[in-house]
């Protein structure tokens, strides 16, 4: 199995600011621990990272015909961005979206979530957990289709 985890603007700044909403756990470490977790599970995994919408889009559309799922917090993204659902929806690769936050308790503008219709599963409010659980319930999901 092999699974693209995707995550847009700003994850890269993760651990060192706003640490009472997003925690202390950097992103290298982040990276680092959904890595030691595929690799007990048997799952090649692939990182992507990017401030940009469009390189975000080009990379899900690169994705087709080539993972088995993906995973992604759109971050910022979420909220704003249509050519995000469009590109999850065209290639049709089961996806499961994380939040780290709580975006239903945070401000109003964070409540709306674009991309979240193009995706098996959507996991708020885990802390930096739901990206772990979300490639256990992806793996659990392609499983169950295949
Ligand atoms: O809770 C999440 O995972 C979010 O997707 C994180 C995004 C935010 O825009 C979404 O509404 C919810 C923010 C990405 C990280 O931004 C940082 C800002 C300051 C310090 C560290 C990270």
């Amino acid at each position: 199995m092999k699974f693209l985890v995707i995550n847009g603007p700003n994850m890269n700044m993760l651990g060192l600011r706003n640490p009472k909403i997003y925690g202390q756990e950097t992103f290298e470490d982040l990276i680092a621990r959904i890595q030691r977790h595929c690799n007990e599970r048997g799952i090649i995994v692939d990182f992507f990272q990017s401030n940009h919408e469009g390189d975000i889009v080009d990379r899900i559309q690169e994705a087709m015909g080539k993972y088995d799922g993906i995973v992604i917090n759109p971050a910022a993204y979420t909220h704003t961005s249509v050519a995000i659902l469009d590109a999850l929806e065209a290639v049709g690769i089961p996806t499961v979206e994380v939040h780290i936050s709580n975006i239903k308790e945070r401000e109003e503008f964070r409540h709306k979530d674009l991309v979240s219709s193009a995706c098996l599963a959507t996991i708020i409010g885990l802390g930096t957990d739901g990206y772990i659980k979300a490639i256990d319930v992806l793996e659990r999901e392609i499983k169950s289709i295949k």
